[in-house]
Order: structure tokens, then C-alpha cells, then sequence
């Protein structure tokens, strides 16, 4: 089988903890070579990148260092990551990917969807082959990633700022219906676990 790049995406409290867990053994399973990564972070860069910016300290970045701070992030994953194993045949499992951008900055801060789109071209220039989306009403998410201890910097933005981070997501997953599995994860897990089953199986049957 070639090499590819599957994405875990979500809004707060979606569950994607679980779900990565869940697919990494389920892919692994299968035989082939596994890399998991996370972002921002996934390199010794990327993780330095984002302790500084998950850190509620972290108080005057503007919108625009945000999301260049995102891409540089990516910038070195994918150089340093990405391209080798995918070029290996290994299938990449990303805990989010650039849909993040356009969803948090995009959507979230309204920065110009055009812009990152370009940034997409230049710094990154590959797009996930398979991507899910764990969606669930924002109150329904926020209450569960709310109990789970202190919020970081950007979970402790307003509601409105989630809604728009899912509007945006569920937006480029209508647009993109190839590419998207939209699970619905206000179910209970087994359901959330058994649809990315399905989805999964799907995909690498096609693939093969
Ligand atoms: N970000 C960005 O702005 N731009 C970008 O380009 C990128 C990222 C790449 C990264 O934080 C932050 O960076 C993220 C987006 C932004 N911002 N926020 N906010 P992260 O990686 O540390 O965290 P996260 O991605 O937000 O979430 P998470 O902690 O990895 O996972 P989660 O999906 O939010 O939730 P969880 O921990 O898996 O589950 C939450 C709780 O719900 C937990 O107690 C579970 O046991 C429970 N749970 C899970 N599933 C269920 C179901 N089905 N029923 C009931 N309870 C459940």
C-alpha cells in the first residue's frame, strides 16, 4: 500500500484522545508502519512551538503570530515527519492537521480563509488523504473538556469562538465530502469507536 496522511479533527471535548488511541491500534493492526503525530508540536521544534502557544501566559499573540506560529509548527513536521514516512509507504495519523487553521484561526479569529489557504500551499503542500470529523454540539463539548481541569489559552475562549470553529469545520467537510468522514460524537464511545470502524475498513479497502 502507498503512504498516506489520515486527520483527527474535532472542537473541544470531541473525544479525540480516545478516537487516536483507537485508530492507531486499528491501523497498526493492519500490518503497516504507523506514525502518530500531534500538532501543533510533533518535533522538538513543533513542541517548543506549542508550549508557547497553549500557554495561558502566552496573553498578547496576535491573530497573525497565532496562525504563523500554527504553520511554522507544521512547517517542520512535515519536513522533518510527514514527507519521509509517507515517501517510506507508512500511514501518517495526525491528532489534527491544517483544517485546524482554516477552523480555529479561520473560523475562530476570522482571519482571511484565502491567506491560509496560501500559507497551505507554500508551507505545507500536502492536504490528509482521509480526514474525521468528531462533531458535537459546542455546549455538549465544551462541558466535557471543561471538567477535565485548567483551560489552556485557547480553551479559554468564548462559546462564540467554538461555534465558529465548528461552523468552519463542518463547512470545509461539506465541501470536501471525498476526503471527510463526519462521525457523530455525541454518541456514547462504543457508537463513536464502531463509526470510525466502518469508515476506517472503507477507506483501506478502497485503498487497496
Ligand atoms: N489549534 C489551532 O488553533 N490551530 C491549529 O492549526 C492547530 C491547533 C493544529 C491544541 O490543543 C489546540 O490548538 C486546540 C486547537 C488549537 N485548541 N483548543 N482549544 P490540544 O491538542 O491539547 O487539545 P485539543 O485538540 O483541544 O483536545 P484534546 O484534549 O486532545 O481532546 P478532546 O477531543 O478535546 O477531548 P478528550 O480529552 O478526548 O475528551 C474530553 C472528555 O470527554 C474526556 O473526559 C473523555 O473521557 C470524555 N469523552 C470522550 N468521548 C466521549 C463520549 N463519546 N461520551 C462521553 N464522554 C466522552
Amino acid at each position: 500500500m502507498k503512504g498516506c496522511l489520515i486527520s483527527l479533527e474535532g472542537g473541544e471535548g470531541a473525544g479525540k484522545s480516545t478516537a487516536m488511541s483507537h485508530l492507531a491500534a486499528r491501523i497498526a493492526a493492519r500490518g503497516v508502519e504507523l506514525v502518530q503525530v500531534r500538532e501543533p508540536g510533533g518535533t522538538e521544534t513543533g513542541e517548543a512551538i506549542r508550549r508557547l502557544l497553549l500557554d495561558p501566559a502566552s496573553t498578547g499573540l496576535c491573530a497573525e503570530t497565532e496562525l504563523l506560529l500554527m504553520f511554522a509548527s507544521r512547517a517542520q513536521l512535515v519536513r522533518e515527519t510527514v514527507m519521509p514516512a509517507i515517501a517510506r509507504g507508512a500511514v501518517v495519523l495526525t491528532d489534527r492537521f491544517t483544517d485546524a487553521s482554516f477552523a480555529y484561526q479561520g473560523g475562530g479569529r476570522g482571519m482571511d480563509a484565502g491567506r491560509i489557504a496560501e500559507l497551505e500551499r507554500w508551507v505545507c503542500g500536502i492536504k490528509p488523504d482521509l480526514s474525521f470529523l468528531l462533531d458535537l454540539p459546542v455546549e455538549q463539548g465544551l462541558a466535557r473538556a471543561r471538567g477535565r481541569g485548567p483551560s489552556d489559552r485557547i480553551e479559554g475562549e468564548a462559546d462564540t469562538f467554538f461555534e465558529r470553529v465548528r461552523t468552519a469545520y463542518r463547512r470545509r467537510a461539506a465541501e470536501e465530502p471525498a476526503r471527510w468522514r463526519v462521525i457523530d460524537a455525541s454518541q456514547p464511545v462504543d457508537a463513536v469507536l464502531a463509526a470510525l470502524d466502518i469508515a476506517l475498513d472503507a477507506y483501506f479497502g478502497a485503498a487497496r
